[in-house]
């Protein structure tokens, strides 16, 4: 650098430090998940990572952890916003023994999960959106992507990947986030511990999970139905070939979205984006 050129201090914003996972595993309080971690600086996805772990026999409950990804993916081809060293980026390998048919209930119970532990670190009411956003104030805070392989009778394994904005400043979000998205340090105001989130949430998800296997999703409904951010709400649902309009009453026991269209029929939906309509 000649004495001419600018100062080489880049205007990012501070950043936190790595994952301390001795932490995390340290007061781990879980039977299946945690097992074990698979821990990257960057990568390009950790469903796609987890994914190939699967194949090659990975037990359930290891998990894949990112400090940032550079192939983040929502549904759909969707992008995930994936800075580094800031967030939680995160995807735990499941073999549950399911039906094909019941695999969405995996995006369920993670919901109910999901939205428990943000429950436990913030003031304000955290709303599950149908079928994988956690949103507070209107704004999404986390989002879950489930990718299930199944053989015909049943599910061979589930990769549950989540996304959490934990000390995400919005002004270091992209512009078209600004407005559509939340953090943890955004709601509280503070630098909130990502050793302790990851903690509280692999815990909720081994208990949730083992409800599930257990009992089905029918006792977890309640507890999902109770963070439900869209009850009564009209809304508008994108199916592939179709669009739907009607008012959101609940889920069913299979976890299917109810919707009550405008001559008082009750529809199913099984999977699809929702959105809600002003009126
Ligand atoms: C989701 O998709 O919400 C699922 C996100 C799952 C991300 C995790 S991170 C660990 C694991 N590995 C992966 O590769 N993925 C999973 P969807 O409902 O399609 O929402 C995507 C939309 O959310 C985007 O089109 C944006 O509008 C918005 N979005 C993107 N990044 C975001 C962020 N960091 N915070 C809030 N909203 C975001």
């Amino acid at each position: 650098m000649s004495a001419s050129d600018p100062p080489s201090i880049a205007p990012v914003a501070a950043q936190g430090a790595p994952l301390d996972l001795a932490l995390v595993r340290e007061r781990l309080d879980a039977k299946r998940l945690g097992t074990r971690f698979h821990y990257f600086t960057e990568i390009s996805s950790t469903n796609s990572h987890a994914r190939e772990l699967a194949e090659k026999g990975a037990a359930e409950g290891e998990v894949v952890l990112a400090e940032s990804q550079s192939h983040g993916r929502g549904r759909l081809g969707r992008r995930w916003e994936s800075p580094p060293l800031a967030n939680l980026y995160l995807s735990v390998i499941l073999r549950p023994k399911l039906a094909p048919v019941h695999a969405p209930q995996i995006t369920l119970m993670a919901a109910v999960a999901l939205v428990e532990s943000v429950a436990a670190f913030i003031a304000r009411k955290a709303a599950i959106k149908w079928p994988n956003d956690i949103l507070v104030n209107g704004k999404k805070l986390a989002g879950i992507l489930t990718e299930a392989v199944c053989v015909p009778e049943r599910v061979e394994y589930v990769i549950l990947g989540i996304g959490v904005n934990v000390n995400y400043p919005i002004e270091r979000m992209p512009e078209e986030l600004r407005q559509r998205a939340t953090s943890l340090m955004d709601l509280t105001g503070i630098d909130v511990n990502r050793e302790s989130f990851l903690r509280r949430l692999i815990q909720d998800l081994d208990r949730c999970y083992g409800e599930l296997e257990q009992s089905g999703f029918e006792p977890l409904a309640p507890r999902w139905e109770a963070h439900f951010g869209l009850r009564g709400q009209r809304v508008r649902i994108e199916l592939l070939e179709q669009v739907i309009v009607g008012r959101a009453r609940g889920i069913a026991p299979d976890g299917a979205l109810v919707i009550e269209g405008d001559d008082g029929t009750l529809q199913k939906i099984v999977a699809g984006d929702v959105i809600p309509l002003e009126t």
